[in-house]
């Protein structure tokens, strides 16, 4: 069945061109990221950190384990990337848990 003048694409225009439309490349538009630092002090309990990895980013003991030391040793580390909404409720867990076991574990989150 032939088509109508009203449903021909760029490229069967009897004029032979794609018209004004030269080039569209797709553009994605993705949510800014944050990065979610964790900061040393010198009163926190190692374990407790480690557990704080492990309980809310998911992390293995392992992993945990060598990131809490590079902070130990460093004075801070990324801990994950997220979106602004979970970076922000990840912040308040690990501020909040920490604040009920007394400890002066700090956590930030900053656009990456
Ligand atoms: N520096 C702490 C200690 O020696 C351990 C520690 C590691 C604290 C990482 C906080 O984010 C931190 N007990």
């Amino acid at each position: 069945m032939a088509k109508s003048p009203l449903h021909m694409s760029d490229t069967d225009r009897p004029d032979g061109d794609a018209g004004v439309v030269v080039d569209t490349k797709p553009k994605t538009q993705r949510p800014p990221l944050y990065k979610v630092l964790l900061l040393n002090d010198d009163y926190t309990p190692m374990e407790f950190v480690v557990h704080v990895l492990e309980r809310f980013f998911g992390m293995t003991h392992a992993q945990a384990f060598e990131i809490m030391l590079t902070v130990h040793k460093k004075g801070v580390a990324v801990v994950g990337v997220f979106s602004h909404e979970i970076a922000e409720t990840k912040v308040a867990q690990v501020m909040d848990f920490a604040r009920r076991h007394q400890h002066p574990l700090q956590c930030t989150m900053e656009k990456e």
